[in-house]
């Protein structure tokens, strides 16, 4: 396999840096990009990671000293379009792979402010990567993070990208209709679009990897040191469903069912995302092509997932209880559900089917960070579809316990007093 230039942006992130590590150890030439903003919108909705998470200078420097291995990294804004461009300029990448965007949908829905900045800051940099590939780099191969989520929930099955429809007795391979559930979901099929559309007219190739909801903690580089540790968040507004349930579980707190819990996602394990990631580069596209990968190995209900979580928990003789939240969010709470998912397979993926072993392996991690856990970011979520959130956003530090927004007619942001204290010593 030759070696490739590749340039990780969002290297910072939760999946770029185990990336960025997994391409390194096979051999790529890595440069990490990343504006940090990340850390930042932590200190603003007063989240962060569940594993403490080192600074990029130091996660390069260690890796370099356990392997010998050199990420370049650098620090930028890929809303910075000159700054994009003398990158793909001075680097030539043979690949460019996208995490740097706003990912949460939550943060997204908090009100006008978010869903815009989302909307900008995600549209705004793909734009300008796609400019600089057209003048600088047209054969260079952009791997995109998108989602799943993109397709919503339609009542037939989910194709990967496109659809062979008949209409009036003529027939063509269209784009699949899609129904996104958020600001941010939006922002990944606005992507879509774009990078589709710069396929078409400039001859640009593209991977556009819908990906589903990741799990875990843990590739083979991430775990050569406690100083490699790639992040993991929990809370309301950033933490996936099923690294929630898996902390609320170890703390013997109730999971956090949003409705009748059948609603049913695509999920994969992050080192399948690592490893989707490497088979798309060392696979790129060809000139010209658009092409989508539905990026998951296994399709479960949010209460099936649930039950797992607790099942794993009773096999210790730990009784963990579900609870049925009123849903912040507006989607199908039951649903037909059946995503197709060949493409990865076809290409040589191995998944890791979600076990026992991994809810233990998340468990025991929580475990080891528990005092780092602040429980109301487990207990009720923050930001709800209908009426906004409350997630702190802006506020002078002496008032930055989080609110909550109670589900009820009448809602009254509230302050759980058992944990307030505790809340306001770890800002
Ligand atoms: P993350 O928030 O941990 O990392 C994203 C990184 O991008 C952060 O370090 C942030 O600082 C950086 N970033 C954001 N905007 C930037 C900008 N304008 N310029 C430079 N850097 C910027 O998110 P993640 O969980 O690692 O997700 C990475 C990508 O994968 C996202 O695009 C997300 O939509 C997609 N994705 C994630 C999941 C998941 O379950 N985590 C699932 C499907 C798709
Ligand atoms: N959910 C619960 N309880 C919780 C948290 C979530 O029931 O405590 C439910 C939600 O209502 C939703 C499902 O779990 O139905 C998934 O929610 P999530 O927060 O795990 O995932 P989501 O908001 O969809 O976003 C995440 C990532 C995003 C990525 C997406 C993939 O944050 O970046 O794009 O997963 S996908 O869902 O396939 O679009």
């Amino acid at each position: 396999m030759a070696k490739k230039t590749v340039v990780v942006l969002g290297v910072d992130g939760y999946l770029g840096w185990a990336t960025a590590l997994h391409l390194s150890q096979a051999g790529h030439d890595v440069v990490g990009i990343d504006s940090l903003v990340r850390r930042r919108w932590d200190r603003e909705c007063g989240t962060q990671s569940l594993v403490p998470i080192k600074t990029m200078p130091q996660r390069v420097s260690l890796w370099n000293r356990l392997t010998g291995l050199t990420i370049r990294w650098r620090l930028m804004d890929l809303c910075d379009a000159r700054a994009v461009t003398e990158l793909v300029r001075d680097v030539q990448p043979d690949a460019l792979i996208h995490f740097a965007e706003q990912r949460s949908a939550p943060f997204s829905m908090i009100d006008l402010e978010h869903a815009a900045l989302t909307q900008i800051n995600n549209l705004v940099g793909t734009l300008n990567l796609l400019f600089a590939l057209r003048d600088y780099a047209p054969r260079a191969h952009l791997i995109k993070l998108g989602t799943m989520g993109e397709y919503g929930t339609p009542n037939i099955d989910i194709e990967e990208g496109f659809l062979t429809i008949t209409h009036n007795g003529r027939q063509d391979r269209l784009p699949f209709p899609m129904q996104p559930g958020s600001f941010y979901h939006l922002s990944k099929l606005h992507d879509s679009h774009n990078i589709q559309f710069a396929c078409r007219i400039w001859g640009l190739r593209a991977t556009d990897l819908h990906q589903g909801v990741v799990y875990g903690n843990h590739t083979d580089e991430v775990a050569m040191h406690p100083g490699l540790a790639t992040r993991f968040d929990y809370d309301a507004i950033w933490g996936t469903v099923l690294n929630r349930f898996c902390i609320q579980g170890a703390l013997g707190l109730p999971l956090t069912v949003y409705g009748k819990g059948g609603q049913t996602r695509g999920f994969l394990d992050i080192r399948d995302t690592v490893a989707c990631v490497r088979l798309a580069l060392e696979h790129p596209a060809k000139q010209g092509e658009y092409r989508v990968f539905n990026q998951f190995t296994e399709q479960f209900s949010v209460k099936a997932l649930a039950e797992k979580v607790r099942d794993a928990r009773a096999a210790h003789g730990l009784k963990t209880n579900i609870l049925h939240l009123p849903n912040p969010r507006v989607e199908r709470e039951e649903h037909y559900y059946n995503a197709k998912h060949q493409k990865l397979l076809d290409l040589g993926l191995q998944p890791h089917y979600l076990g026992d072993t991994l809810i233990e392996s998340v468990i025991e991690t929580v475990e080891r960070h528990a005092s780092r856990v602040d429980p109301v970011e487990l207990e009720q979520p923050n930001v709800d579809w209908r009426r906004g959130g409350t997630a702190g956003w802006g506020k002078p530090a002496e008032s930055k316990s989080r609110a909550v927004v109670l589900m009820s007619p009448n809602p009254k942001p509230r302050r759980p007093a058992a944990v307030a204290p505790r809340v306001a010593q770890r800002r």
